[in-house]
């Protein structure tokens, strides 16, 4: 009996605060719907109680804080101001995929390395102390030239106008060289152009102060430019007391040009 009493009264607990819980949800709808809990309506932008709208003036005002508000302002076409989202931290980019250059082309950066390999030999920006080839003949005349078509080097290229003999052409003369010792170089290269339309030929010509000479013959020259390459391993062989450079000349042979037949040289050069 006890029990049974105990029983029904607990029940009666549950079921009375399952009332209660359902008449607070009650009240908590009936609130939001009357907008106790709703956002205020045209909201003061500093203190954000309710402003009201003066006709007299149209203008909206603060009871709140006593003030106006702007001429022109209207809560409803206030854009609330929504906090900047936070920036999206992108990942770095993947390293670029360091490729191996095209085919015939230096990586770069390397040629800064290349270059500490190379060595100017003769400018020709002063061509003062060159000497025509077989001058006692008059078969060349040297002019300096500084049209940028021919220059590959500085501002000046030498122009070599061969006007008959049997070897027009010219000479630098050791003195005047800014690199005299050859020794440890693989390659000279001088920078040659043929403004006539048919290939050519050159002979070049190298002495070592001993005497001891070598001449690389019927080096072609095509039309336009050209970088002659001459190997200093076949000369060195030559030049066996050294490789410190007395004479260099330079000739086309007369027999096998239409004269006048003119070259331009520039950036005598060596590399390692
Ligand atoms: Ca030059």
């Amino acid at each position: 009996m006890f029990f049974r009493k105990f029983k029904l009264l607990v029940s009666g607990s549950m079921v009375l605060s399952f009332l209660t819980a359902v008449s607070l949800c009650f009240i908590q709808v009936s609130l939001l719907s009357t907008g106790a809990y709703a956002q205020v309506k045209d909201a003061c932008p500093s203190c954000g109680k309710s402003l009201s709208y003066i006709k007299e003036y149209s203008r909206w005002y603060c009871e709140s804080e006593g003030k106006y508000m702007d001429e022109g302002y209207d809560p409803a076409k206030v854009v609330k101001k929504l906090p900047p989202p936070p920036a999206k931290k992108l990942p770095p980019p993947p390293g670029a995929k360091k490729l191996p250059p095209p085919p015939g082309m230096p990586a770069k950066g390397s040629s800064s390395a290349a270059s500490g390999d190379e060595a100017l030999v003769f400018s020709f920006e002063d061509i003062s102390q060159l000497i025509p080839n077989d001058p006692e003949e008059n078969q060349s005349t040297l002019i300096p030239e500084s049209d940028s078509e021919y220059v590959t080097q500085g501002s000046v290229a030498l122009k070599v106008s061969h006007e008959g003999g049997n070897y027009p052409g010219m000479e630098i003369p050791g003195s005047v060289l800014e690199l005299k010792d050859w020794s440890g170089y693989k390659t000279m290269l001088i920078d040659v152009y043929n403004p006539g339309d048919k290939t050519t030929t050159i002979d070049i010509f190298l002495a070592n102060a001993s005497g001891q000479n070598s001449t690389e013959c019927d080096i072609s020259v095509k039309p336009g430019k050209n970088t002659i390459k001459l190997n200093l391993q076949r000369v060195s062989s030559r030049l066996r007391d050294g490789m410190d450079i007395a004479r260099l000349r330079i000739w086309q042979l007369g027999e096998a040009i239409t004269v006048p037949s003119v070259i331009y040289y520039d950036n005598l050069r060596l590399v390692k």
